[in-house]
């Protein structure tokens, strides 16, 4: 026993990975899992179906504080979902995280409603209906009114549900498949075809899309081969944000677990030098590293369920400024082309967010709005200009000329360096 043990050691040593005993990795997942309760806690803004969902597909549970989550999402976000209903803004993304997170707590879908022009409509058909508008909208615009992260969430949330999604709105998404618009950005998006190979795998497997089964397949197939091609040498697939998606999306395609091992052992990687403390990467990986997909909400049956995960109370660790300061150099690119740089000194390891405020507070021009969204703050506004998500606009962040992998909350200043806000066009 003990032999095997060090033989697996002395491999796992030989190709310069740490021994992941199964109590390590279990450890792991707990403590990720006990991240996600405790952020119910801190939550602001809307309660967050993506976490939910999360903590559903987990092994491990905390069923009283889940069941008082399921609650802030059918009063908070389901009043948020019908406000922005009632003012016609689309929601698809919003409605089919909402449909998954109450699918994965067996809640009677059935007895959600939503009024709109004053007819009242159930949570599915008014997902439905949501589909048919973007369906409509990639009709006469090539995109869908979201976007077809969102899109591909519609089609899953309705097909995990047991709706037999329209032929015509599968077919958009094949059809996007085929002529690569899968873009974040203006590179390609790893996220959304793992989104999209969930959804179209879920309705491979209802057996409803007869007539262009062929098409299907090739579609299917193209998603996993940009998913394999998009590998990093050091396991990650896309980025750190997207592996979760991409190996949640190989398994439900019939990958089998051993062939994502290098990018799940990336993402505990990443995990335990604290890449993913935001609490929507965590709902993204969680489910991955347990080896689950959101497609496993279609059979959740919510019985004998594990309640041993307790939170224990921590002491909150006061993070004090720190004493040295780096300088920053902000530049501004408007949609003009103009460009405005500005600099300041900020705290080693402030966030940009942070950063962003102590250079509008010394009154030397710069100014900004944000929006929240289940990321966090979003740059919505910069010197008065705003990047209108509805002119397929937004304000591009890099760093030295790289693009950055987070937004303003979680980006931290370590080192003098040059940020560049750029409203952009994708
Ligand atoms: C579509 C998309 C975009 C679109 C959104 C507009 C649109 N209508 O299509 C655009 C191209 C504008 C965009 C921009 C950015 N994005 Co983006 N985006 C996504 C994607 C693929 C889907 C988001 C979505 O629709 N979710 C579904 C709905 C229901 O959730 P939601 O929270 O309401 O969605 C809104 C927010 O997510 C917001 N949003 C989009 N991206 C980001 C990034 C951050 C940091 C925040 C706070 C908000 C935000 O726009 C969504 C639509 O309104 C996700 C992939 C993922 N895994 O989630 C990446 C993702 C969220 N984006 C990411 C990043 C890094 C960015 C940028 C910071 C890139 C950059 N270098 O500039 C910028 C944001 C800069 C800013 N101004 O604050 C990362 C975030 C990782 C992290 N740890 O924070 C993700 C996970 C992709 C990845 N794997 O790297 N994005």
């Amino acid at each position: 026993m003990l032999s095997s043990f060090l033989i697996v050691c002395l491999l796992a040593f030989a190709s310069s990975k740490p021994c992941d005993t199964e109590g390590s990795v279990n450890e792991l997942l707990t403590s990720l899992n006990k991240d996600l309760l405790r952020s119910l806690e801190r939550q602001e803004g809307v309660p967050n179906p993506s976490v939910h969902l999360a903590l559903r597909l987990s092994n491990f549970h905390n069923l009283a504080k889940e069941s008082e989550h399921l609650n802030k999402l059918k009063t908070d976000l389901h009043n948020d979902i019908q406000n922005s209903l009632s003012n016609g803004q689309p929601v698809t993304g919003l409605l089919a995280l909402y449909t998954m997170a109450l699918k994965s707590s067996c809640y009677d879908l059935n007895t959600v409603t939503f009024t709109v022009s004053e007819t009242r409509k159930v949570l599915l058909t008014q997902l439905k209906k949501q589909m048919e508008h973007e369906k409509e909208h990639i009709g006469f615009s090539h995109r869908p009114l979201t976007n077809y992260y969102q899109y591909s969430l519609g089609v899953l949330a309705l097909c995990a549900s047991g709706v037999r999604v329209n032929n015509h709105v599968s077919n958009k998404l094949i059809k996007a498949v085929e002529d690569e618009q899968f873009k974040h950005g203006n590179s390609e998006s790893i996220d959304t075809n793992a989104m999209a190979g969930m959804a179209l795998q879920c309705v491979k497997d209802a057996g409803s899309h007869v007539h262009n089964a062929a098409e299907l397949d090739v579609a299917l197939s193209k998603i996993k081969q940009k998913l394999l091609a998009a590998r990093r040498a050091d396991g990650h697939i896309g980025n750190e944000f997207s592996t979760g998606l991409a190996v949640q999306a190989l398994l439900a395609m019939g990958s089998q677990v051993a062939e994502c091992a290098a990018s799940m052992e990336a993402m505990r990687t990443g995990a335990r030098s604290n890449t993913y403390h935001n609490p929507m990467a965590i709902s993204q990986i969680l489910p991955a590293l347990q080896q689950k997909s959101y497609l496993t909400v279609k059979s959740k049956d919510c019985l004998n369920e594990d309640n041993t995960l307790v939170l224990e109370p921590i002491d909150p660790v006061v993070v004090l400024p720190s004493e040295s300061k780096v300088s920053l150099m902000v530049e501004v690119v408007i949609s003009s082309g103009a460009a405005a740089v500005y600099s300041v000194d900020v705290p080693k390891g402030s966030s940009l967010l942070e950063a962003l405020e102590l250079l509008k507070g010394i009154n030397v021009g710069f100014t900004f709005e944000k929006e929240s969204s289940l990321w966090g703050p979003f740059l919505s506004v910069v010197n008065g200009e705003q990047a209108r998500q509805s002119d397929r606009r937004y304000w591009h962040l890099s760093s030295d000329g790289t693009a950055l992998s987070q937004g303003i909350n979680d980006f931290k200043i370590k080192a003098a360096q040059k940020i560049t806000i750029k409203n952009t066009s994708y």
